[in-house]
């Protein structure tokens, strides 16, 4: 019996020698979606594999949380400590970080909490080097900041490879597919809008995992990699943006060059900068405020006036129970009901429930059991 490993290698082997057409996608379909399953297995037993994980328990905090992906050495305790005054070991040698070292940043009004953690090497998916802790601590991140140096640009491949096999999907939507198991009438396809896919390819995917009987909708257009994610199920989608550090070591063709190449590769700019002598930091942290979509909303006491010297800081989508959970954690159980002021209602002061979405500038009314 051959290992995991080999058995996706084998797999990958064969999507490589199968030209995509009509005649072979319920095919290609149904190969996608067992190196997915397999992939997830590996990865599952990574995660569980013993030993190891000590330190790596951080609390969440703040109002969101950032976190620094990159291979070793290429600055990411650098910058930790230069945007957050925190004190997380520098050396000029791989593995110096072999723990999840937290710092706090401040800016416009939201805490950000900004986790530097060991550097990720090729395989850390499946586990390697310190990928088991270091892609649970990804997982949970609000946004990822993709760090490589000028010197490494290739890496910046690497890393989203393993992001990717570690189920983080960056920069994306997930996309609007609903599952339902059926206890028979087999698979049925419900599309809302133009769907590339055919139902035969749906079959083949569903089928890799067993499912013979289901109700499939799927609103807006969806790959066969797509519809692989919601059957495996624990994708994770995340913001992220690119980092290129050390650019003081390197001249203003080299600068350049590099960051045209990433810019085509990721199709969108990276930021440039040099964590050690403190170059495009601000910059840095407007695009970390900006990536995550902070909106301000004022609390106004019932019958009282808004206090519009402190908003709260929360996510862009963030809902009415989001912000009873981070004021209280009793606010949800005694809720009422909520009246809102501002763009997110029609009608000033209207009533709403938990799961009302907040729009930047709304005031708001918590109304709870006494
Ligand atoms: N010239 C220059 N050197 C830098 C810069 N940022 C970091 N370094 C140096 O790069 C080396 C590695 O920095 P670290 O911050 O320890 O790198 P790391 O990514 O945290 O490394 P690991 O913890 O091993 O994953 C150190 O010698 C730093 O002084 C920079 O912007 N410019
Ligand atoms: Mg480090």
């Amino acid at each position: 019996m051959s290992t995991l490993e080999e058995q996706i290698k084998e797999l990958e082997d064969e999507l490589v020698r199968t030209p995509y057409n009509k005649a072979t996608s319920k095919h290609i379909g149904r190969v996608k979606a067992k190196i997915a399953r397999l992939k997830d297995e590996a990865v599952s037993r990574a995660m569980k594999a013993g030993g190891g994980g000590e330190g790596y328990a951080v609390k969440k905090s703040g109002d969101a949380t950032a976190v620094l992906v990159g291979f070793p050495s290429t600055g990411k305790s650098t910058l930790l400590n230069s945007l957050t005054g925190t004190e997380s070991a520098v050396a000029a040698y791989a593995f110096t970080t072999v723990t999840v070292v937290p710092g706090a940043l401040e800016y416009k009004g939201a805490r950000i909490q900004l986790l530097d953690i060991p550097g990720l090497i090729a395989g850390a998916a499946m586990g390697k080097g310190r990928g088991k802790e270091v892609i649970a601590v990804v997982r949970n991140a609000d946004i990822i900041i993709i760090l490589v140096d000028v010197f490494n640009e290739q890496h910046f491949d690497v890393l989203l490879k393993e992001l990717y096999d570690a189920g983080i999907r960056i920069n994306v939507e997930r996309p609007d597919i609903t599952i339902k198991k059926t206890s028979h009438g087999g698979v049925r396809l419900n599309a809302v809008g133009t769907l590339d896919l055919d139902i035969e390819e749906v079959r083949s995917i569903l089928a890799e995992s067993k499912i013979m009987n289901a109700d499939i909708l799927i609103r807006g257009n969806a790959t066969q990699e797509d519809l692989i994610d919601a059957v495996q199920g624990n994708r994770i989608y995340v913001p992220a943006f690119i980092a290129v550090n050390k650019v003081d070591l390197v001249d203003k063709e080299r600068y350049l060059e590099i960051e045209h190449d990433i810019a085509g590769r990721f199709g969108g700019m990276p930021l440039m900068i040099s964590a050690a002598a403190g170059y495009h930091l601000e910059e840095l942290k407007e695009a970390l405020y900006d990536c995550l979509g902070f909106i301000r909303v004022y609390l106004k006491p019932h019958g009282g006036e808004a206090d519009l010297e402190e908003p709260l800081i929360i996510r862009r989508g963030s809902s009415v129970g989001d912000i009873c959970n981070k004021l209280h954690r009793e606010f949800v159980q005694k809720f009422r009901y909520a009246r809102i002021w501002g763009k997110s209602v029609k009608h000033p002061g209207q009533r709403v429930g938990l799961t009302h979405r907040m729009i930047d500038g709304d005031l708001l009314t918590i109304i709870v059991e006494h």
